[in-house]
């Protein structure tokens, strides 16, 4: 993978311009300083090997050289879109889930709101991160992680829920430059979901361990279990309590996990 290689193989997409690095902090923090220097919508942030790659409320997110797809999308989120901006991770989720089903004919799931499951554990995690000027949104960054060969899981220790790579669960090898342009492809086409009513059933539709016992942790250490009940009409998570109440949770950091049997 190179800058060369990658402009040639997603020539047909369209994309405004490509910057790729074979090391470097965080494609995120790349991207959001390009946006900051008018990067148009679409531009896109490869790296081979990231030091710093960032997961969501100052998580670490790990990524090795030659095994993973570390990538970030700058996006000018028009006013439509602007309504939905929450949404825009869970649609990178749904996009992974499209190209793995296309490349390796196996379902993945959305564990909510935006990591990718694989036979129930983590083969990608999705960041988005936006950028404002005073109350006016200048670019939302679509950060995606995904982990193709073994070498691109993290030890155990540095996890807090199992995880996997696309190659060890499809018994496959995959060509990382076809298989980003597979998630691009999707991605891109998917966008148009946003502003329909398709959206919140296309991703409850691949929503992980629906009707399942789950527990839920809030941001206040609170741990709740109950049935994953599915979407409310905004992307919330619907928990039926083992009370019978339903209680809804926007999305934010409420880490969750299938209850053990
Ligand atoms: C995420 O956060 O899963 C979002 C990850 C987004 C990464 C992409 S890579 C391109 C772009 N540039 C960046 O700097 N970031 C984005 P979260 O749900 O908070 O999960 C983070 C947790 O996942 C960590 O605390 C670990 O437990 C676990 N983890 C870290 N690296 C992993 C890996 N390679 N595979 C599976 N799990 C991992």
């Amino acid at each position: 993978m190179d800058q060369n290689s990658l402009e040639k193989n997603l020539f047909d997409l369209h994309i405004p311009a490509i910057r790729y690095f074979h090391i470097t902090t965080s494609t995120n923090a790349d991207a959001l300083q390009w946006a900051s220097e008018g990067a148009l919508d679409g531009s896109l942030v490869v790296a081979d090997q990231q030091t710093a790659g960032r997961g969501r409320l100052g998580r670490k997110w790990i990524t090795t050289a030659g095994a993973s797809l570390a990538f970030s999308l700058v996006f000018r989120p028009n006013e439509e879109e602007n309504q939905h901006l929450a949404w825009f991770s869970p649609l990178g989720a749904l996009a992974v889930n499209q190209a793995i089903q296309e490349f390796c004919h196996l379902s993945a799931w959305v564990k909510w709101p935006n990591d990718v499951l694989l036979n129930r554990k983590k083969v990608c995690g999705v960041l988005a991160e936006s950028a404002w000027q005073n109350d006016c949104l200048i670019a939302l960054i679509l950060g995606i992680g995904i982990n193709i060969s073994t070498t691109s899981i993290p030890k155990e220790t540095e996890l807090i829920f199992p995880a996997s790579c696309l190659e060890d669960e499809c018994g496959m090898i995959i060509d990382r430059e076809r298989f980003l342009k597979a998630v691009l492809t999707s991605l891109f086409n998917l966008r148009t979901l946003l502003v329909s009513n398709e959206f919140i059933p296309a991703w409850e539709n691949r929503l992980a361990f629906k009707g399942e016992n789950i527990c839920l942790e809030t941001p206040n250490g609170e741990t709740l279990s109950g049935s994953l009940a599915g979407l409310d009409v905004c992307g919330n998570l619907r928990l039926k309590l083992d009370s019978g109440i339903e209680k809804v949770f926007p999305i934010g950091d409420v880490k969750l996990r299938p209850q053990e049997k």
